[in-house]
């Protein structure tokens, strides 16, 4: 029996490579000299995609591929797939969602303090020889303050969770109002920035999203206000970040993810009080390991006939 053909656009971990090349026949366009000409010749064949980094899946991908029934994407963001458009298709989208939460929380919770403790300053200053000459200045504190959540989903609560043992008020923004849960809710984005100090965006890409947090929240939050943001890039409007920073209207910023990575506004780079990071959030090797898996185990699912795993909610299963 001939192996069914999978595309991988671009590259993957190791042992998701290894694990896809044993169950099927492999296609890796990243490979090819002429990857638009090695994937004309494959097209016709691909049932399914293992879709790693941000290279876009959308219509006219799809439009290439007449027997594709399943993009496996790495990540619980899919913001760089048109799952409606594959949903209109019958073509199933996965994603990786639960087994990165934790980490993403642990990381959100360790940039924020980052953020307001000074802690990658302080360590330069100690490195720099400077404690020799005086004590670091004070810091912020976090003690008092009141965190709002942008995107109170898996990772968002799973930051909450972790902010009842450090004592602050929690509250969140969603479209909707969630009935179970023990936090202050907002009906506008705007309308809890007036009412925190910290905003915490959890939320995912895409249009809806995009630049939702803008120069009028910036100046909602104030000038004691800390923007954290492990989600999305696209949901901040980058330029007016950087104006709030430079200008005093919010205090300062942890960033983990950017609009255009991984190019980071040199602005941002050139300010002593921010927090960059290179999108790290699930970047342990036991959380990525456990998300290039379920990319692998919803393709084998799927292919033996039982469905897949963890389908995006644009591409229900069993199909309505
Ligand atoms: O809007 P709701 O009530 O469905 O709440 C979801 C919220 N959300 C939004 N909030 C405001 N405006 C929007 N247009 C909007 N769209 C969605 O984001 C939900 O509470 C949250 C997403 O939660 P989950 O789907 O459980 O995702 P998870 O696993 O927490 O990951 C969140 C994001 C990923 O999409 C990646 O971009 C990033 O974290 O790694």
């Amino acid at each position: 029996m001939s192996l069914v053909p999978i595309l991988m656009p671009s590259p993957m971990m190791p042992h998701v490579v290894e694990a896809l090349e044993g169950a099927f026949a492999l296609e890796k366009a990243w490979l090819a000299p002429d990857p638009a000409a090695f994937l004309a010749g494959v097209a016709p064949r691909i049932r399914g995609i293992a879709a790693g980094g941000h290279v876009r899946v959308d219509g006219p991908l799809f439009d290439r591929l007449p027997r594709l029934e399943i993009v496996s994407s790495f990540g619980v963001g899919y913001d760089h797939i048109d799952a409606r458009e594959a949903g209109r298709r019958g073509i199933t989208v996965t994603n990786t969602p639960d087994v990165l939460t934790d980490e993403v929380a642990d990381l959100a919770i360790g940039l924020l303090l980052a953020t307001i403790r000074h802690l990658p300053q302080v360590d330069r200053y100690v490195r720099e020889g400077r404690w020799l000459e005086k004590p670091y200045q004070l810091t912020p504190t976090l003690r008092g303050r009141k965190v709002g959540i942008l995107g109170l989903g898996r990772i968002g609560k799973a930051v909450a969770r972790r902010l009842e043992g450090f004592g602050v008020a929690i509250s969140y923004h969603g479209r909707t109002r969630q009935a179970d849960v023990p936090y202050r809710y907002h009906e506008s984005l705007l309308g809890m920035a007036e009412a925190v100090d910290v905003l915490v965006s959890v939320a995912p890409g895409g249009a809806e999203t995009s630049g939702i947090v803008n120069a009028a929240v910036f100046r909602a939050l104030g000038p004691t206000g800390i923007f954290i943001n492990v989600g999305r890039g696209s949901v901040v409007d980058e330029p007016a970040l950087i104006e709030a920073l430079r200008s005093e209207t919010i205090l300062s910023a942890g960033l983990d993810v950017f609009a255009d990575e991984p190019r980071v506004p040199p602005e941002l780079i050139a300010m002593g009080h921010v927090v960059l990071l290179p999108h790290v959030g699930s970047a342990s090797v036991e959380t990525r390991r456990a998300m290039g898996q379920l990319v692998v185990d919803n393709l084998l699912s799927w292919f033996a006939g039982e469905g897949p795993l963890t389908p995006v909610p644009e591409t229900p299963w069993p199909a309505t």
